[in-house]
């Protein structure tokens, strides 16, 4: 998430978010300036230059908020692109960092040679990290949650099972119904934008984040965010995004995590309904629920 919000962001003098130039994010936000989406993305003012870099200039979602909480939602059943896939034999370069981290994980998950190499391709390490969480399930992962001091939980992220992305929820927003009722509706109203989306129909959405903020006050939305990883999709095709991938088809499963988001909003709406005898509604999380 800290990637995904902040370290590569500036704040600009006028209270927009500055962003690191992508030629591919530019074209898709401009595009999406035009498009039914863009109630659902922040507002994209062009760019401008600082010293030596380029920036994208971002309405900020944060701006008005008083300790704002912060969940980001990587949404899709892969988060790399086919064209990875297609360069990653010939392209191999081992990172010996992604190595490391699947050696803490699961070293078992490793082949005899990938030990002996000490690396693995990046391919290869975000395939392996789709399956190690609920992303190739149902559709989404909890990438990270910002709390009200700005401190970064990143527990949620091997999270498998809908029950415990509802308990995660819950955390989230402390249980708060008014909260998750408005999360339920905004999702709603994006899944209503997205089937009416020329944008969407025509571009392979991978990696993008689902972004949702709420404060002490009650207010809350969800955001689309970065597009960095999106591509168009040849002329005359057309994606339906609530399809399996099937290697050269391009599906990125977007609507199957929305509807899982929607599923488990609508479960933890239930259950903060009735809370537990002695519930605070504020539990830790990271229990498994069956
Ligand atoms: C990172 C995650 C990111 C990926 C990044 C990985 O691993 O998969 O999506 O960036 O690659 O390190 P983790 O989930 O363990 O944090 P992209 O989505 O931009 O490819 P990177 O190290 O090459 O930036």
């Amino acid at each position: 998430m800290c990637r995904a919000i902040y370290c590569n962001f500036q704040l600009s003098e006028g209270g927009e978010v500055l962003k690191l130039y992508s030629e591919a994010e530019a074209m898709c936000l401009d595009c999406l300036m035009r498009d039914p989406l863009r109630p659902f993305v922040p507002q994209y003012h062009g760019l401008v230059t600082r010293g030596e870099h380029c920036y994208i200039r971002l309405e900020d979602l944060l701006r008005g908020l008083k300790k704002p909480v912060i969940m980001d939602c990587k949404m899709g059943v892969r988060t790399y692109q086919e064209e990875e896939l297609i360069k990653a034999p010939a392209k191999a370069t081992l990172r010996s960092d992604m190595y490391q981290k699947m050696v803490k994980l699961d070293p078992a998950a490793l082949s005899a040679e990938e030990h002996a190499q000490g690396g693995v391709t990046k391919w290869r390490y975000l395939q392996w990290r789709d399956t190690t969480n609920s992303t190739s399930t149902l559709g989404f992962r909890i990438e990270g949650i910002m709390m009200e001091d700005g401190s970064i939980q990143r527990d949620f992220r091997n999270i498998m099972s809908l029950a415990q992305l509802t308990e995660a929820l819950l955390f989230f927003t402390r249980s708060r119904r008014p909260i998750l009722k408005a999360f339920h509706s905004r999702l709603l109203a994006l899944h209503d934008a997205l089937k009416n989306s020329p944008f969407f129909r025509t571009h392979e959405v991978i990696g993008s984040s689902l972004l949702f903020v709420h404060d002490h006050s009650s207010r809350a939305s969800v955001w689309m965010i970065d597009f960095g990883k999106t591509r168009p999709v040849p002329d005359t095709s057309e994606l339906q995004h609530d399809v399996p991938w099937a290697q050269g088809s391009r599906e990125d499963g977007y609507l199957i995590g929305l509807a899982s988001l929607i599923a488990s909003l609508s479960q933890a709406i239930s259950a903060a309904s009735w809370p537990k005898e002695g519930s605070t509604g504020e539990e830790s999380l990271g229990t498994e629920e069956g």
